[in-house]
C-alpha cells in the first residue's frame, strides 16, 4: 500500500491545549487520527510525525524524497508552523528532495499578522490549503492523491 507522510512542525504538539480561538480545541493526536482515518477511506497508509527541530524536519523530507523516488510514498502534507515564514532551509529541502508537498495551515495566515503572510515553502509546494481548520489536513491528503493521479 502506498504511503502519505503527514509532517507537523514546531509547537504543533501544543494543538488543542492553548489558543483555541485561533487553532481550535482538537489535539495533535486527534489530527493524526483524522488523517489516518482519511488514509483508510482513500486506500493509503498515513505516517504522522511532529518535530520542533528544523534539522529533523529536513532529514524526514530527504528520507521522504527517496521513498517517493522508489514509488513507496505519494508525497507529504506539511504544516511547518512558524518555520513557514523563516526557513530557506526547508524550502531547499523540499526542492532538493523533489518531493510533492501540500503546505497546510490551520488558520488563515493571510488574515493574521503581516509576518505570517509570506511563506518560504509555497514556491516549493505542489499545493496549499489554508484556513480550513484541522479539516485542511484531510483536504490536503485528498489533493495530494488527486495530483498523484492526474500528474
Ligand atoms: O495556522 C497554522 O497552521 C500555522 O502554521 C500555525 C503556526 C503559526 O506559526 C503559523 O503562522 C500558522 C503555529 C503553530 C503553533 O500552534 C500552537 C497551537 C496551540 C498553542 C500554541 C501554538
Amino acid at each position: 500500500m502506498k504511503r502519505v507522510l503527514v509532517l507537523n512542525g514546531p509547537n504543533l504538539n501544543l494543538l488543542g491545549t492553548r489558543e483555541p480561538a485561533v487553532y481550535g480545541s482538537t489535539t495533535l493526536a486527534d489530527v493524526e487520527q483524522l488523517c489516518r482515518g482519511a488514509g483508510q477511506r482513500l486506500g493509503v497508509e498515513v505516517d504522522c510525525r511532529q518535530s520542533n527541530h528544523e534539522g529533523q524536519l529536513i532529514d524526514w523530507i530527504h528520507e521522504a524524497g527517496v521513498a517517493h523516488r522508489n514509488g513507496q510514498l505519494v508525497g507529504a502534507v506539511f504544516n511547518a508552523g512558524a518555520y513557514t515564514h523563516t526557513s530557506v532551509a526547508l524550502h531547499d529541502a523540499i526542492k532538493g528532495a523533489e518531493l510533492p508537498v501540500i503546505e497546510v495551515h490551520i488558520s488563515n495566515v493571510h488574515a493574521r499578522e503581516p509576518f505570517r503572510h509570506h511563506s518560504y515553502l509555497s514556491p516549493a509546494a505542489a499545493g496549499i490549503v489554508v484556513g480550513f481548520g484541522v479539516e485542511g489536513y484531510v483536504l490536503a491528503i485528498e489533493g495530494l492523491l488527486r495530483k498523484g493521479r492526474v500528474g
